[in-house]
């Protein structure tokens, strides 16, 4: 079954059956107060609008069966697979792997490190961790999207400029073509989030599409969503 988005920079067209939902790091660590996110200076609650149309587009792949993807940043508790320069880079009030309020810091088995409940996976659906901002390094993602036929990806999740670029970049040199929801992705920074998506969408979609969830629920075939969380 496949459906055209009215997107950036041109129609996207999508196949749900060969077509992923990757939510990216919606994790307590990024998205609540005393998380990594927090300890380098931003002001969490600027993520947290992304969750309710992120709610809306996740309970459409769930109706269609799509395939769901979700992704977690985050460390092994030894932290042997976290680089030198990405554990001391910069002046942190808390370091990667310290006690925090919701757990060490970005470690996995955390509670911090774990997705927020509004977005919680459910059976069937992988959770990929990752140990850097891209989707595809060091992980599981990409055979496990080749095993699926997977080769659309339904782009979301945080943040905008770090780990959704990283990942969309992945992508399209891995030969996957990205539509990135602009409701559904988020930034501490408004200017990244604006800049951010127009770099994606400029030059004919130098690297993909860009386009509102709305235009991706409109051409979805799903019309018994009510009841769907706002
Ligand atoms: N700091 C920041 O904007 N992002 C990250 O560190 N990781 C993700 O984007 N997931």
């Amino acid at each position: 079954m496949t459906v055209t988005v009215d997107a950036d920079p041109g129609p996207f067209e999508l196949d749900v059956a060969t077509t992923a939902l990757v939510i990216i790091d919606m994790q307590r660590d990024f998205c609540e107060p005393g998380g990594f996110g927090e300890t380098l200076g931003n002001d969490v609650s600027l993520l947290r609008g992304v969750i309710p149309p992120l709610q809306r587009v996740l309970a459409a792949a769930r109706a269609l069966g799509m395939t769901v993807v979700h992704t977690r940043e985050g460390h092994v508790p030894d932290l042997s697979d976290c680089p030198p320069a990405k554990l001391h880079r910069g002046s942190p009030s808390l370091r990667i792997g310290d006690p925090g309020p919701k757990g060490r810091i970005l470690v996995r088995g955390e509670y911090g490190h774990d997705i927020v409940d509004e977005l919680a996976p459910v059976e069937g659906e992988l959770v990929v961790d990752k140990p850097g901002k891209g989707s595809f390094h060091g992980t599981s993602f990409g055979a496990e999207l080749a095993a699926r036929g997977i080769t659309r990806l339904v782009v979301t999740g945080v943040t905008t400029e770090v780990c959704v670029h990283t990942t969309v970049r992945e992508a399209n040199d891995r030969g996957y073509e990205c539509l990135v929801l602009s409701d559904c992705v988020g930034s501490y920074f408004p200017e990244f989030q604006r800049v951010g998506l127009a770099m994606i969408a400029a030059q004919g979609g130098i690297f993909g599409w860009v386009a509102p969830s709305a235009a991706l629920l409109t051409a979805l075939p799903v019309t018994a969503l009510e009841g769907t969380p706002s």
